[in-house]
């Protein structure tokens, strides 16, 4: 049995789609980030990173680092085809998958939402949040322009690249309340509308 550790609408939701997807048995383990439960003993003594998503195998241990999870459970389940075959694809998905969380989310997200892990000085705070805006929107922008008119980053079928993808629309949609451009937007309705993503959502009270 796997078990996610995860903090509700936080990066690891999209690793909490893809184990929906995939249709492995696993159990969730409630990590609140919003009350500090990532630094406390029992946590701690589980993943010493104090980070979701972090996913524990039994015999394998413990996985963090959404792009390794992410790759595990595409290869670990080669039917769901969340990586695709080819070289070229599967370069292109994790392209888009370290696009993502290295600088949309870590690089830009980060600095509008937590400054402070970038400066104590308040008063650089507006300045780091402003840099943050313009990694996110340049990030946003890219992606909406490589989506054009498919249904799904790689085509018609989603890869990890789309999961990574769809946390950061919610963020955008559900935490700064601004709503996506258009290709964007149809991709995250898209995602919305899988089975697997909606009963993700709906268990961790976004329904
Ligand atoms: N590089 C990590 C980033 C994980 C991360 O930043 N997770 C956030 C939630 S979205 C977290 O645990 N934040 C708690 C904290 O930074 O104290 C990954 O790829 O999984």
């Amino acid at each position: 049995m796997l078990t996610l550790f995860h903090s509700p609408g936080t990066c690891s939701l999209g690793i909490h789609c893809l184990l929906e997807e995939v249709g492995a048995p696993y159990e969730l383990r409630l990590v609140d980030v919003t009350k500090g439960q990532q630094h406390s003993p029992d946590f701690v003594a589980v993943n010493p990173k104090s980070k979701v998503p972090a996913l524990n195998r039994e015999q394998g241990g413990l996985l963090t680092e959404w792009p390794a999870i992410a790759t595990f459970l595409a290869l670990t389940h080669p039917e769901s085809h969340l990586l695709p075959s080819d070289p070229e694809g599967v370069a292109r998905a994790l392209e888009s998958v370290d696009y993502v969380v290295a600088s949309l989310h870590m690089q830009g997200f980060t600095r509008i939402f937590k400054p402070d892990h970038f400066s104590p000085n308040e008063a650089d705070h507006p300045a780091i949040r402003e840099k943050g805006r313009q990694i996110f929107e340049k990030g946003l922008a890219s992606f909406d322009e490589k989506l054009g008119a498919h249904a799904y980053l790689g085509g018609d079928q989603p890869t990890i690249a789309d999961f990574a993808l769809f946390y950061i629309e919610f963020w955008r949609v559900m935490r700064m309340k601004i709503e996506l451009p258009a290709n964007l937007a149809g991709h995250f309705a898209r995602m919305k509308q899988r089975p697997a993503v909606a009963r993700a959502l709906s268990q961790e009270g976004f329904a």
